[in-house]
């Protein structure tokens, strides 16, 4: 038999040992942990009471104290979070709901318009799918909620039952659901705390996307299952970042945050310079994932506080595999070594290890590694060999168990500003556009992303980029909406009349 939930487990033992602690701060207020634990169990009774089996529940609220008991309500609940975030468009709302066969939508009050517009999308894109019931937050953590059961006993799920749906995209167009369980996310805090001390003195300053798992596994979680405190921003902007850094000891980003706070940082007057530069250099630590941090970024974050990022590598699919370490060499251009708890193997196209300085594609194993692609049995077991998750990362040993990460294997494979982006997924969108006749999607490097996506496209007649942007906008996420767009007579191809996606990028 499957023992009970650590993650909930772990919420139980942080809850009461800090009660009285602050756990989560926004724009708005303050919430204990306490007060988290308090509404997390008044949310998760009236979700058992509504839906008595596990479940699967979207939440859509911005990075806030709701969010945060939300996310806790669902998950003592038993039931499966499927996080959205309000960057998105109806549409892409729309297709998500209908992917994840989502039951309920659980929505802050000031976004409830904008899961109308979704709902009224998917009916439109999925006319037989039984839409979701939609429900309001915020009176559900008040009080016991109408028809809740509040005498309900909450048992701890088991701890392999799933616990979060992150859409990830991939090289087959749509976007995949990937499953984490409880016991998965606890391993992955876990790990991730031990290895960079979090603990309950660390207070982080959380910017990142919660539809994600940085933002949600990594920063998040780590920080709520260790006692420590978290302040949310509810988007990145480099200025409110240098504001709150001097109330914080911890702060995790993505290469291109890290870029513009520098950047940002080196236009102010000389006695704002001198105060952000306190703020910086009384971090206990600076964190950089999901992309390659920049040599040159990392020098200039060291030039300013001494300190070097700490960079790590990590996968939806696997939590977090390598990172530098904590006290001893972080290594410019590395994203470190095995993290303690997890395996790594660095292996040629047969499967064979390969020998340092050679490349290879990353491997990984461990405890944080996900349960599968949601409903999707053929390309689980695609992504796996003999237990081995499949990266489609290439990288190289360096010496003394240190790894770089030279690029994807797939050329599908986009990552810009942190966000993975699937190329075929944004043709698949152009393609809906009446006048576009063929298109390719490419990734370029940039200083400022890391890499953007280039459209390359034939049109039926001359056609405006102002006007492809504009009708993307309406069908995905912002971040996917190419920053460029080249329109050709024709786009170069192979003798089986596929696009050479190489040359291409090569052309621009
Ligand atoms: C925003 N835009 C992007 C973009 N982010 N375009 C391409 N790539 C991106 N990443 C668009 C905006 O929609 C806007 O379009 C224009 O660029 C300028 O926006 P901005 O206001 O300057 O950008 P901002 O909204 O501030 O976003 C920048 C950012 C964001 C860096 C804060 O990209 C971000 O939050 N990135 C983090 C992604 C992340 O968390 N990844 C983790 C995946 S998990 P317009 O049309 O309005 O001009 C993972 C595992 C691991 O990878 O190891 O961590
Ligand atoms: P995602 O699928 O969005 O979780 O993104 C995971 C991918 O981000 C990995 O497969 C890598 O391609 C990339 N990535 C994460 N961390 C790093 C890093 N430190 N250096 C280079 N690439 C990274």
């Amino acid at each position: 038999m499957t023992r009970s939930s650590l993650l909930v487990e772990r919420f139980h033992q942080v809850t009461s040992a800090h009660g009285g602690r602050t756990c989560a701060t926004d724009s708005a207020g303050s919430a204990s942990f306490g007060d988290i634990a308090a509404a997390a169990h008044r949310l998760a009774r009236a979700l058992l009471t509504m839906a008595p089996h596990q479940s699967r529940v979207a939440l859509f609220a911005p990075a806030s104290r709701e969010w945060v008991q939300g996310f806790w309500g669902v998950t003592l609940a038993g039931h499966l979070s499927v996080p959205l975030v309000e960057l998105h468009p109806a549409a892409e709302h729309a297709r998500s709901l209908a992917a994840a066969r989502v039951e309920l939508l659980l929505v802050s009050r000031e976004l409830m318009p904008r899961a109308e517009e979704a709902v009224a999308a998917l009916a439109r894109l999925e006319p037989a799918l039984a839409p979701p019931r939609v429900l309001e937050l915020e009176p559900l953590f008040a009080s016991e909620a109408a028809g809740a059961d509040a005498t309900l006993a909450l048992h701890p799920p088991s701890g392999d039952t799933p616990a979060v749906l992150f859409f990830t995209s991939g090289t087959t167009g749509a976007p995949k659901g990937a499953v984490v369980s409880h016991d998965q996310l606890a391993a992955l805090a876990a790990l991730v705390a031990g290895a960079w001390r979090v603990e309950a003195s660390d207070r982080l300053l959380h910017c990142l996307p919660l539809h994600h798992t940085h933002g949600l596994s990594i920063a998040f979680l780590v920080c709520f299952l260790n006692g420590a405190s978290q302040h949310f921003l509810r988007r990145f902007s480099g200025e409110a970042v240098w504001q709150e850094l001097g109330a914080s000891t911890l702060f995790m980003g993505v290469p291109t945050m890290h870029k513009r706070l520098l950047d940002a940082f080196d236009t102010q007057p000389a006695d704002s310079r001198a105060r952000w530069r306190e703020a910086a250099r009384g971090l206990r630590l600076v964190t950089s994932g999901s992309a390659a941090l920049p040599e040159t970024v990392a020098w200039r974050w060291h030039a300013l506080t001494d300190q070097l990022p700490l960079e790590r590598f990590g996968m939806t699919e696997v939590g977090v595999a390598l990172s530098n370490p904590l006290d001893g060499e972080r290594r410019v251009g590395s994203c470190g070594r095995v993290l303690p708890g997890m395996q790594v193997r660095i292996v040629d196209e047969a499967g064979r290890e390969v020998a340092p300085g050679e490349p290879g594609e990353i491997w990984i194993r461990g405890p944080s590694v996900f349960t599968g692609y949601d409903g999707d049995r053929n390309a689980t077991d695609a992504a796996f060999t003999d237990g081995w998750f499949r990266s489609g990362d290439t990288a190289t040993w360096l010496d003394e168990g240190y790894v770089k990460i030279l690029g994807r294997t797939s050329v599908d494979i986009i990552k810009s500003g942190g966000y993975k982006l699937s190329a075929l997924e944004i043709e698949e969108a152009l393609r809906r556009h009446a006048e576009v006749d063929e298109v390719a999607v490419v990734g370029v490097p940039d200083s400022d992303w890391g890499e953007t996506a280039v459209a390359v496209f034939v049109g039926r007649g001359p056609i405006e980029a102002n006007a492809l942007r504009e009708f993307l906008k309406q069908e995905v996420a912002p971040y996917k909406i190419p920053r460029r767009f080249v329109q050709v007579d024709e786009l170069p191809k192979n003798a089986l009349g596929k696009v050479t996606k190489h040359a291409l990028r090569r052309l621009l």
